[in-house]
């Protein structure tokens, strides 16, 4: 019904940088050359570090990771070297789309990558790596999802909580996006958001499916963006929403703090879409791809990729975006 019609969708709450972007492609750096996007950020409460995607040549569209990073989140300074680069077998056509949490004092990132060993079935899966403190080093805890499919969009929640596997004690939890978990099988008819549950950082033992697309503006799928932020509200959870004609917008939510099981309240509207030039026309058009979220000081930063080319940056005030997700509440 929608295939061939452009929908232009109402734009959300969250106000663009006005300099924006905020990373662009680094010509005298071959790998960063041609584009830099899908950031993730942490903010350790002086300095926002951030992890980037880049990609220096076409021809094979290997992606790379940089460091950046920031005292007032606004204007980033890049390292010259590759921060991560990809190395092992299981990485060797790329590592993509970073996310950054830090757990019990130590920070680790979530990865997408692209490996020999799953090429000739699925070919994407997600990894997991610690890094120092400098980010410098990273690492490697290895894949962190099953072999057997394409699962990527994976964000851990930043403590463990409320186990459901076991009464009184507590788990860690993720959010995940397993693209072949759909049909009669899984409630499903398109790629959704499934929430893991785990005794260890490294695997997932209980699996809840926790949100699918509902809305036409992400109505073919849905991915987790930047890890869980908590707030006293619940835990605020940004993703993104893909439409028929393959606009990827931003979308929120928000779980119960102890029952991350329990969405309180979902947006119905996205609360960004793209509609500057440089979210519309990039190496693929029509992306606003969130990968991190910030709270400095009750203001909410939210870094991401514009039309998988730049990276960008939006903010609100975090009690502001709250109300709107309640004024828009589908739930
Ligand atoms: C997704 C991922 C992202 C990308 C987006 C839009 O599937 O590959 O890295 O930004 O598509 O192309």
């Amino acid at each position: 019904m929608y295939n061939n019609i452009i929908i232009v969708y109402e734009n959300g709450i969250l106000k663009r940088y006005p300099k924006n972007p905020i990373l662009t492609p680094n010509k005298s750096n071959w790998w960063e050359s041609q584009a830099v996007f899908n950031c993730a950020t942490l903010y350790d409460g002086n300095k926002v570090h951030m992890l980037y995607r880049a990609i220096g040549e076409y021809e094979n569209y290997i992606s790379r990771i940089g460091y950046a990073s920031s005292r007032d989140g606004y204007s980033f300074k890049r390292r010259n070297k590759i921060a991560f680069d990809p190395i092992l077998d299981y990485e060797q056509f790329g590592i993509e789309d970073p996310r950054l949490s830090k757990i019990e004092d130590k920070t680790y990132v979530t990865y997408v990558v692209l490996s020999q060993h799953v090429k000739a079935g699925p070919a994407v899966s997600t990894a997991l790596a610690a890094v120092n403190k400098d980010y410098s080093h990273f690492e490697r805890l290895g894949i962190i999802t099953s072999k057997e499919m394409d699962n990527k969009d994976v964000v851990l929640f930043p403590e463990k909580l409320p186990s459901k596997l076991n009464k009184g004690g507590k788990s860690f939890f993720s959010l995940h996006r397993p693209s072949s978990w759909v049909g009669k099988a899984y409630g499903v008819d398109s790629p959704s958001i499934w929430l893991g549950e785990s005794s260890q950082l490294t695997t997932v033992e209980e699996h809840t499916l926790l949100m699918k697309p509902e809305f036409e503006w992400e109505q073919l799928k849905i991915g987790a963006g930047p890890p869980p932020l908590k707030t006293k509200y619940g835990w605020l959870v940004i993703y993104h929403g893909v439409s028929l004609d393959r606009i990827y917008s931003a979308g929120a939510a928000i779980l119960d703090l102890n029952n991350p099981a329990k969405i309180v309240c979902r947006c119905n509207k996205p609360i960004l879409t793209p509609t500057t030039e440089y979210e519309k026309s990039g190496d693929v058009d029509n992306v606003v791809f969130p990968t991190g979220l910030c709270n400095i000081d009750g203001e909410l930063f939210l870094y991401y990729g514009g039309a998988d080319k730049v990276c960008c940056l939006a903010t609100a005030e975090l009690d502001d975006l709250i109300q709107y997700i309640f004024q828009n509440n589908e739930i």
